[in-house]
């Protein structure tokens, strides 16, 4: 951070001085050992005692070195941000692909190949700072470029659109969203009275609902999520001509989701399964890697979409408007401290640098007071940008003094513009040149506060996001729906939901209301009640590829692959397998009764990873059964391991199993002897077959889940 231009007006060197003050306590720090101390620099003689009058006596109120450190444990904690309090960062930098300079003058967007660095942070909207992980929800996705024309923040999400039009019903859908005021419950989920209560009285949010109850909702990493920046923003040029443009963050591990009932079992298993997920592929070396894409609109063309691209609840189709892919974004450095980083981050939708500029979309709008305004409390103040982690890396300096928390020292009497004092050092002002510029966009317009008819279509986007869903993404929506429904206590909510899905699309409706004890789904209802604005709206196309996950594929790196063993297990196919799996940079985790060693049938010693107490099938991607008699029989006869396979069975993911393995499923009622399900892959123990098996799982593995396999209902776990 810049310091104050010296000031002509100050008469003696003081920087000198400071400078011989800062070079003699180095050479202190250099020739002094690292001990504890308070402070204030006072070595500490005893930290396991405090002082108190005699050995059972009183302790004494004089013991600052006591003070000191409770004072600091008692205030560690400061207020958690009042939504996306759960979450977790990684530094990186964000590579520029394509030059940008014919739409945006943003420095950072102008040369190929320039490094700008980064600080991202992803967060859970809804969940409280401890809650778990994989909870149903929305994900934060906000990105900190340090550019060297300032901070440049985009603070997005992994769905491109939002529940309400205007940033005035905020409070009420996080009120509504968060644990019941009365009893502080439930925590972090979207299953309870109030949320479907305040949803389904606002059919606007019907969109944005879809994509919460699709498989958007339960990611299986936060490196396979898609990005966006939801709100339509603006590129200016260097000659002030300015496009309409839409943020995407597409993954390189592919988009991937947990099962449901996964994600509600790991968030009681590893509450902190994403962080983790992150840090440890971080620090394994797979840094994961994001493509920035934009969609630009020419001024004038938006009349032409068929939706109002001010309103924050309509994305712009894929096929209608192509993603540009222009630079990356990667993930490399783990961040040193939680708090100072990942917690102490503050970012805000108004930090722009120039080229880039707002629309008047109404939620936008809001945002720009909002963020700046919870940080004042949340980081104590005005000065939150003197953080290491919110710093800019290019100078800044202005007359903006004191206040809460300020390190730096402002030097000399002026602390104005303009002025005449500070003759040669001033701050001066741009003029316009190099500095921010807004888009001038023409407004003459009545005050009104109202909303225009153009946002008044709620529903055929939310029926384009279903039109576009896979028949098992599809499935995935209506339990997810009904799973939710089924918590909520007041059958007239529930009805109001389902009836206004029927907008939507009828079979969703009725599917949903099926098991919920309610009456048919009624369109007419929804549209017969207050607040509910029918709308004419068509779609422009009937389906969008590019919103279904299904097919995505980003390789195994990083996946985590169970493989179970007991005594007398085989290790010929299992060599060649895990090589496979190892090459494709996926983890293999020996799984066994108990930690140690597992002998095998030739007499060697398995290492093993985690016994089946300390783990669980969840918190895998595939699972490997090698060959062996004594080993499956042994298996067979473990319930924890015949329930580990079938709930991997169950949640639909790749299992390959070797010879007699195939008992481990029979126990559980599973016969694959003719045909095997979708995804399961099974070896008779020929060596001559190790390799195409080995390839063939690593394939299965890399489609993440088959979700073919049925009925799965009657399986027991
Ligand atoms: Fe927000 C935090 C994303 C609408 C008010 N928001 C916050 C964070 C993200 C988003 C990722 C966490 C940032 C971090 O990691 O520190 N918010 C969104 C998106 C929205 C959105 C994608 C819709 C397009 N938000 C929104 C509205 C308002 C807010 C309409 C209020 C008018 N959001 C806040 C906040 C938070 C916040 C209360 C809480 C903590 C913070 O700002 O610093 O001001």
């Amino acid at each position: 951070m810049a310091q104050s231009k010296p000031d002509a007006t100050r008469k003696p060197k003081s920087g000198d001085a400071a400078a011989a003050k800062q070079k003699q306590l180095d050479t202190f720090t250099q020739t002094h050992e690292p001990v504890l101390t308070t402070n204030q620099g006072v070595v500490v003689s005893d930290d396991h005692n405090s002082l108190r009058a005699g050995l059972r006596g009183p302790t004494l109120l004089e013991d600052f070195l006591l003070r000191e450190k409770l004072t600091a444990f008692d205030h560690e904690r400061i207020p958690e941000r009042v939504v996306h309090a759960r979450g977790t960062g990684a530094h990186g930098y964000f590579e520029l692909t394509k030059p940008m300079g014919q739409y945006t003058r943003a420095d950072f967007l102008q040369e190929a190949g320039l490094r700008t660095p980064v600080f991202v942070r992803f967060s859970n909207v809804a969940g409280e700072r401890g809650s778990s992980d994989t909870v149903r929800d929305l994900r934060g996705f906000a990105v900190k470029f340090y550019t060297r024309e300032g901070n440049y923040d985009l603070v997005g999400a992994n769905v491109p659109v939002f529940f309400i039009q205007d940033a005035i019903k905020f409070p009420d859908l996080m009120h509504a969203w968060k644990p019941e005021p009365h009893h502080g419950m439930p925590q972090a989920s979207s299953g309870h009275d109030t949320f479907w209560d305040f949803v389904s009285l606002m059919p606007e949010t019907t969109h944005a609902l879809l994509w919460l109850m699709s498989d958007r909702g339960v990611p299986r990493s936060l490196r396979m999520m898609e990005g966006f920046g939801v709100h339509t923003f603006r590129f200016i040029n260097a000659h002030g001509a300015a496009h309409y443009v839409k943020f995407h963050w597409k993954p390189k591990q592919g988009r991937h989701a947990l099962c449901a009932e996964e994600a509600r079992k790991i968030a009681g298993q590893d509450p902190d399964f994403h962080r983790r997920d992150l840090w440890d592929a971080i620090a394994r070396g797979h840094c994961p890697e994001w493509e920035l894409g934009v969609q630009m609109v020419e001024e004038g063309r938006e009349q032409q979409l068929g939706f109002d691209l001010l309103d924050p609840t309509k994305l712009i189709p894929e096929e209608l408007v192509p993603v540009q892919v222009i630079g990356r974004l990667v993930l490399n450095r783990n961040p040193d401290n939680h708090f100072a980083e990942t917690e102490q981050v503050a970012f805000r939708p108004g930090h722009l640098v120039p080229g880039i500029d707002f629309t008047a979309d109404p939620l936008l709008q809001g945002r720009l007071f909002s963020y700046m305004d919870t940080q004042l409390t949340r980081l104590g103040g005005p000065n939150s940008h003197e953080l290491p982690i919110n710093r800019s890396l290019c100078p800044f300096h202005n007359y903006q003094r004191d206040g809460r928390h300020r390190s730096t020292i402002a030097r000399g009497a002026v602390s104005y513009e303009p002025n005449s004092l500070a003759t040669g050092s001033e701050f001066r002002v741009d003029g316009g040149q190099q500095g921010f510029q807004s888009y001038e966009e023409p407004l003459e317009s009545p005050k009104v506060r109202r909303r225009s008819p153009s946002f008044d279509d709620h529903f055929s986007q939310a029926t384009l996001f279903w039109n576009s869903q896979s028949p098992a993404e599809k499935e995935h929506i209506v339990s997810a729906f009904q799973y939710d429904l089924s918590r909520v206590q007041v059958p007239a909510i529930r009805q109001r939901v389902v009836d206004n899905l029927a907008h939507v699309d009828a079979r969703l409706a009725r599917k949903v209301a099926e098991p919920l004890a309610l009456a048919v789904p009624d369109p007419k209802a929804a549209a017969g009640r207050a607040g509910f604005r029918e709308s004419k709206a068509k779609l422009a196309i009937e389906a969008s590829p590019a919103l279904s996950m299904e097919g995505s594929n980003g390789g195994i790196a990083t996946r985590r692959i169970a493989v179970l063993a007991a005594t007398g297990v085989e290790i010929g196919a299992l060599k060649i397998i895990q090589q496979a799996l190892t090459d494709a940079g996926a983890l293999c985790c020996v799984i066994a009764d108990h930690l140690g060693v597992v002998s095998t049938s030739s007499g060697q010693q398995l290492p093993v990873d985690h016994c089946f107490m300390g783990t669980s099938s969840v918190l895998f991607d595939a699972v490997l059964v090698p060959g062996g008699a004594p080993h499956a029989e042994a298996l067979a006869r473990n319930g924890n391991a015949v329930h580990f396979l079938l709930e991997a069975y169950r949640h639909c993911k790749p299992i390959c199993l070797i010879g007699p393995a195939t008992e481990l499923l029979r126990a559980g009622g599973i016969d694959v002897s003719d045909q095997p399900p979708a995804g399961v892959l099974v070896g008779n123990g020929d060596p001559t077959t190790r390799v195409p098996l080995a390839q063939e799982f690593v394939a299965a593995i890399a489609r993440h889940r088959h979700w073919a396999r049925s009925p799965l209902d009657t399986v027991p776990a």
